[in-house]
C-alpha cells in the first residue's frame, strides 16, 4: 500500500502546508493580476511563475518525503535555480516600471543570484571543498545586497519619485537580507557543523520558502495596490 502522511510527521506536515500555501498564492496572483496598474502586471506574472514552479516542486518533494523519509537536496536546488533568479529580477522590474534602468543592473542581479546557488550546490554536493564554495556563495549574496542597498539599483530607487516602488523595493530588500539569511545559516548548521538533522533542516527550509516566496509576492501585490489607490485619487 502507498504510504500516507502521518499527522505526527511534522516535517511532512510542513511540506504539506507550504505546498498548499504556494498553490493558494499562485491562484491569488493570477486572479489579482488584472486588478493592479498595468506597469505592475509583469511583476505579478513573474511572482505567479515563482510560486507556481515552487508548488510543483513541493508536490514532488512532499511525496518523496512521505515515501522515503528523506528529501534529496537536488530537487530543492532545481527549484531554487529557477525561482531565485526570477525573484531577484523583480528588483529590476519594479524599478523599470517607474524609471530608466540600465540592462547591466538586470544582468548583475541575475548573475550574482545564479552564482550564489552554483557555489552552494558545488559545496553541498561534495564536488568541491564545502567551506571554500560556501564562502564564494556568501560573496555572491553580498554582491546582491550591495547592489540593492548601496549600488546602482538602490540609487535608482532613491531617485524614483514613486512611493509604491520605494515601498516594494525597500521591503523586498529586507526579505532578501533577513529572510534569505535562513538558508546559509541552515547550510552551516546542517552541513558544515552537522548540528541539525536533515528532517529539521527541511522544516527550516520549508518555513523559509513560505516567507521568502509568498510574503515576497504579497509585498509586490500590496505595493501595486497602494499605487492603484494613489492613481485613482489623483
Ligand atoms: C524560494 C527560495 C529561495 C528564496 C532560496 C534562497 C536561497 C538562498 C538565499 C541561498 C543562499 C546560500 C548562500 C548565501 C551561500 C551558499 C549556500 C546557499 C546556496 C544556501
Amino acid at each position: 500500500m502507498q504510504k500516507l502522511l502521518s499527522p505526527l510527521d511534522f516535517v511532512g506536515v510542513s511540506f504539506f502546508i507550504t505546498c498548499m500555501a504556494l498553490l493558494a498564492s499562485t491562484v491569488f496572483f493570477v486572479l489579482e493580476r488584472g486588478n493592479v496598474p498595468k506597469k505592475w502586471q509583469l511583476s505579478m506574472t513573474v511572482m505567479t511563475l515563482v510560486t507556481g514552479i515552487a508548488f510543483v516542486h513541493y508536490l514532488y518533494m512532499r511525496e518523496i518525503w512521505i515515501a522515503l523519509g528523506s528529501s534529496p537536496m537536488t530537487y530543492r536546488y532545481i527549484d531554487w535555480f529557477i525561482t531565485v533568479p526570477l525573484q531577484i529580477v523583480e528588483f529590476y522590474l519594479i524599478l523599470a516600471a517607474v524609471a530608466v534602468v540600465p540592462y547591466l543592473v538586470f544582468w548583475r542581479l541575475l548573475l550574482a543570484s545564479t552564482l550564489m546557488l552554483v557555489f552552494g550546490y558545488i559545496g553541498e554536493a561534495g564536488i568541491g571543498d564545502i567551506s571554500f564554495y560556501f564562502t564564494l556563495g556568501m560573496i555572491a549574496w553580498f554582491a546582491i545586497l550591495y547592489e540593492i542597498f548601496l549600488g546602482e539599483a538602490s540609487k535608482i530607487n532613491k531617485a524614483s519619485t514613486s512611493p509604491a516602488c520605494q515601498l516594494a523595493f525597500n521591503s523586498l530588500r529586507l526579505v532578501v537580507t533577513i529572510g534569505w539569511a535562513i538558508y546559509p545559516i541552515g547550510y552551516v548548521l546542517g552541513y558544515m557543523m552537522g548540528q541539525v538533522d536533515t528532517g529539521s533542516l527541511n522544516m527550516i527550509y520549508n518555513l523559509a520558502d513560505f516567507v521568502n516566496k509568498i510574503a515576497f509576492g504579497m509585498i509586490i501585490w500590496y505595493a501595486a495596490c497602494t499605487d492603484a489607490k494613489r492613481t485613482q485619487q489623483l
